[in-house]
């Protein structure tokens, strides 16, 4: 009787064990961000804008709480930039926030920025760097 209580205090273990680690699933989810200036024309006048992969506002980055985020983004400005993932739990270096936490992107250069999606909902990212808010 005894060994039989054994067996299902195991069981028991490797189930709730099994269920309460959220990385068991985890994947590396990848994307490439290349920002780049685009004249575009929302309200008449074509303006310079800065945009993310061609677009304004940039593309939709999605995930699932305990991946692992792995994103690179390409800086074509012809000043520096970062980007900040706003609300996100992420490691302080990771952060976005130039000369804070985070080295700035220089023109031509790429950052690789890599973290795991402590949380789920829906969030936004957007450059911390002088007035590209
Ligand atoms: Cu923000």
């Amino acid at each position: 009787m005894m060994l039989r209580n054994n067996k299902v205090i195991s069981l028991f273990i490797i189930i709730i064990s099994f269920f309460s680690c959220n990385n068991l699933f985890a994947e590396e989810i990848s994307f490439r961000l290349t920002i780049d200036y685009k004249d575009i024309n929302i309200t008449g006048k074509t303006v310079k804008a800065m945009v993310i992969n061609d677009q304004l506002p940039g593309p939709t980055l999605k995930f699932t709480e305990g991946d692992i985020a792995r994103i690179s983004v390409t800086n074509n400005l012809d000043i520096n930039t970062t980007i900040h993932w706003h609300g996100l739990l992420v490691p302080a270096e990771q952060d976005g926030v130039p000369y804070i936490n985070t080295l700035p992107i220089e023109p031509g250069k790429t950052l690789v920025y890599e973290f795991p999606i402590k949380q789920s909902g829906t969030y936004w990212y957007h450059s911390h760097t002088d007035l590209q808010e």
